[in-house]
């Protein structure tokens, strides 16, 4: 373990987190936008896929489960994984990590104790208590406009505080065209789907409302495992609105592009946001972008394993390619220790080890726990490999890493 890391602020990079202005359901805002609590542990969609995996659907078929009360979804994921289980999967033991760490009983037989603890809590005051128990300086949102709940609440005047980061999410605008032209055009951003006439502008237009609106800090799209960009002659709609409005608006307004790639929407559509999974896609894509736009900056995580190898290797190629996070399937124990030793191997400390993807406060305290410890666990081991080779790492040395890491790498990228 490295003792740096226990005291370092980290920036959380992506999150689905928000602050108390965007509401709360525990305020009685069912919409709301901030999760936090005992309810929202629990049913978290990693959680409620292993849920459904182990109950029957005459016992209780999907849809039912989503009609309860979220604090009725609770209680019955509480004891048929927490009680009548064991929780040892990566997610139950974060929940657990969690609880113990409020100090709070993750033995107990039922929730009322634990939910009248959360129901105490101010949310804002909450706040500031896990980002304090987290070590996390900056919690990075993902603000969606093609979000209706959402997009009205920032129309409405809501906005973040100093300690959360908004990043301008643009999925449909690269992955759903021409449903995107059509919203577009019903939002006064007059577009045709074959892209002609004034199509760019208008992208623009709205791209620019949104950022000055917004003032993020970086802009992003998650993507299919099937996205290809095959260079300038590639005539996709991706390909177009990338190359025609997206990157050389982001490249004007300073801003880097985020890319997150491989998850394969609605597997399962039955599970809601539970029913998402993966796939392997083609990293030569992004190496076609690096190469056509090196004026444009990639923050980019990929969700396959199959994936890391081959991500590590573009990015030694483009320095405009930043590697982040362990995403998704990939933020457990094993994986991260896997991805952050071959990163380590390839990049030096040239990467983001982590990202949390938190969407419930609480999560970011196990989250950080675990990637601090195992980050450390493989920087730890690069230095006793460079000891062997003849050079031992000083403190200092050790301690700027260390910000590298799980700062100063991701700020520069963005301030560039
Ligand atoms: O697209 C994303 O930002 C993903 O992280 C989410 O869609 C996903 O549901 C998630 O929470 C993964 O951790
Ligand atoms: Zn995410």
């Amino acid at each position: 373990m490295i003792p740096e890391l226990n005291d370092l602020k980290v920036i959380d990079l992506h999150t689905h987190l928000y602050p108390a202005s965007f509401g709360t359901p525990s305020a009685g805002d069912k919409d709301g936008l901030m999760l936090w609590g005992i309810d929202e542990l629990l049913t978290f969609h990693y959680i409620a896929a292993e849920f459904f995996r182990i109950t029957p659907r005459d016992e209780i078929a999907p849809a039912d489960f989503f009609a309860l009360s979220k604090s009725d979804q609770a209680d019955r994921i509480w004891q048929a994984l927490f009680v009548d289980r064991t929780p040892n999967s990566a997610a139950c033991r974060g929940a657990v990590h969690a609880l113990t760490a409020l100090g709070l009983d993750p033995c107990a037989a039922n929730l009322t104790g634990i939910r009248s603890w959360f129901s105490d809590q101010d949310p804002d005051a909450h706040t500031d208590r896990v980002m304090e128990m987290a070590g996390v300086e900056k919690i990075t949102m993902t603000n969606d406009p093609f979000d209706d709940n959402e997009r009205e609440r920032w129309l409405n005047g809501a906005r973040p505080d100093s300690r959360f980061d908004p990043v301008l999410r643009i999925d449909p605008l690269v992955c759903s065209w021409p449903a995107a032209a059509e919203k577009l055009t019903e939002w006064g951003y007059e577009c045709r789907v074959d892209f002609g006439g004034g199509t760019f502008d208008a992208v623009k237009r709205f791209l620019s409302d949104w950022i000055d609106r917004m003032n993020p800090v970086y802009v992003a799209c998650s993507l299919p495992p099937t996205f290809s960009y095959d260079g300038p002659d590639d005539l996709s709609d991706a390909a177009t609105n990338l190359r025609g409005a997206i990157l050389p608006l982001l490249k004007d307004r300073g801003l880097a592009m985020g890319l997150m790639i491989g998850a394969r929407r609605q597997t399962n559509p039955e599970l809601g946001l539970a029913g998402d999974s993966l796939g392997v896609a083609e990293p030569h894509a992004l190496a076609r972008l690096a190469r056509d736009f090196p004026n444009s900056r990639f923050l980019v995580t990929m969700l396959a394993r199959e994936n890391q190898h081959e991500l590590i290797s573009v990015a030694r190629k483009f320095g405009n390619i930043l590697p982040f996070g362990c995403w998704w399937f990939l933020n457990t124990p094993q994986l991260i220790r896997e991805i952050t030793d071959m990163r380590l191997e390839l990049l030096g400390t040239s990467f983001v080890p982590q990202h949390s993807d938190a969407r419930v406060l609480e999560q970011l305290i196990y989250k950080w726990s675990d990637a601090r410890r195992i980050v450390g666990e493989a920087l730890s081991d690069s230095y006793l490999k460079m000891s062997e080779a003849g050079r031992e790492v000083r403190p200092d040395e050790i301690e700027r890493d260390c910000r590298l890491l799980f700062r100063d790498n991701y700020l520069s990228f963005i301030q560039t």
